[in-house]
């Protein structure tokens, strides 16, 4: 296909569906604020929470700007090739492919998210253009990879050697499970408030490790991994993501929460909610945190050992989340 008529299909289907569809671009009228709101407040999942609220943090005082703060705060731990759940040092899939999965979603509720992404160290910062740059919500492998190229986004095609050796012993085994246990969750999901009452709120990953070649979990799913309605606050989850995307999870928590339960216990009907459905599920972790839109924040989780960041004009802290289970030891 030559370049200008790539061009043309490219602007042409923008061009149709813009008319059609209200998307991120520069909106005329400012975001209605919660009034009295106590912000800032950022909430993380997991201790590499604590270095995404930091950087996060940081980007709030120097921009001003809350959607900034969890796209750049959670693209820190993306970096982090030593870890094993988000980003380019994630555990492959059962075929050896390392496949990211992101969204973002601002204080209005716009959102964008990639999903089944390879070869990228930002996934976050794709979703991110995605949410402002076309009239969609989700673009998904080969399409979404040759997206970010065209918008500017440059490959990265890097392999973690301890990570393939992982990966051949286990496909040595030629079980073909994906691995569910407490280890292999990990994502990060970042939710935060700012000062004027204006929320937003991110979440990364590489999925559980040893999936099917194609799996997609509740991380670049909006409602499921991530949900933010700044009317009402801001929900994510972390965990096997088949449990969350079945309940939806993170909007069951902020509707709850509209419907005035608090953060915490919103949080925790969301968790006995797939107890409930579920009730001879064992050794699948799932943890949401809430971030009501006046600043109140909780977190619940299936089993102990969920820990989160919080993040205030008192400092940042790690926290571990009320649970409904013990791990068997
Ligand atoms: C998923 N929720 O892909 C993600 C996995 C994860 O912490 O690590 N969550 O299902």
């Amino acid at each position: 296909m030559d370049h200008e008529r790539r061009r043309f299909l490219r602007l042409g289907l923008v061009g149709t569906l813009a008319a059609a569809i209200p998307w991120k671009k520069g909106s005329a009228a400012a975001p209605m604020a919660t009034p009295g709101a106590s912000g800032p407040v950022i909430l993380s999942t997991w201790d590499h929470g604590l270095a995404a609220n930091q950087k996060a943090w940081e980007v709030l005082e120097k921009t001003g700007s809350v959607l900034d703060a969890v796209v750049e705060g959670v693209a820190v731990v993306e970096s982090d090739l030593s870890n094993r759940s988000v980003g380019q040092g994630g555990s492959p899939d059962r075929d050896g492919h390392v496949t990211l999965d992101a969204c973002v979603q601002d204080h209005e509720g716009h959102a964008g998210g990639v999903a089944f992404l390879e070869h990228f160290e930002h996934p976050i910062q794709i979703a991110r253009a995605v949410m402002e740059r076309t009239p969609h919500v989700l673009l998904v492998g080969e399409g979404a990879e040759r997206w970010a190229r065209e918008n500017g986004f440059k490959e990265r095609r890097i392999q973690v050697p301890e990570v393939q050796a992982a990966w051949k012993e286990w496909a040595k085994k030629a079980e073909y499970k994906p691995i569910v246990n407490r280890e292999n969750h990990d994502t990060i999901g970042q939710i935060a408030l700012d000062s004027k009452g204006l929320m937003a709120g991110s979440c990364t990953t590489s999925g559980m490790a040893y999936k099917v070649h194609g799996r997609v979990g509740d991380s670049p799913i909006i409602g499921a991994g991530l949900f933010v309605d700044g009317e009402a606050g801001a929900a994510c989850a972390t965990g096997t993501g088949e449990l969350v995307i079945r309940i939806a999870g993170s909007h069951t928590v902020v509707e709850l929460m509209r419907q005035g339960v608090a953060p915490e216990e919103a949080c925790r009907q969301a968790v006995e909610r797939i107890l409930r459905r579920n009730p001879d599920l064992k050794g699948h972790q799932v943890g949401f945190l809430a971030l009501r839109a006046d600043g109140a924040h909780g977190a619940f989780s299936i089993y102990n050992g969920f820990t989160y960041a919080l993040s205030t004009t008192e400092g940042h802290l790690l926290r571990e989340a009320p649970f409904a289970r013990r791990w068997e030891e």
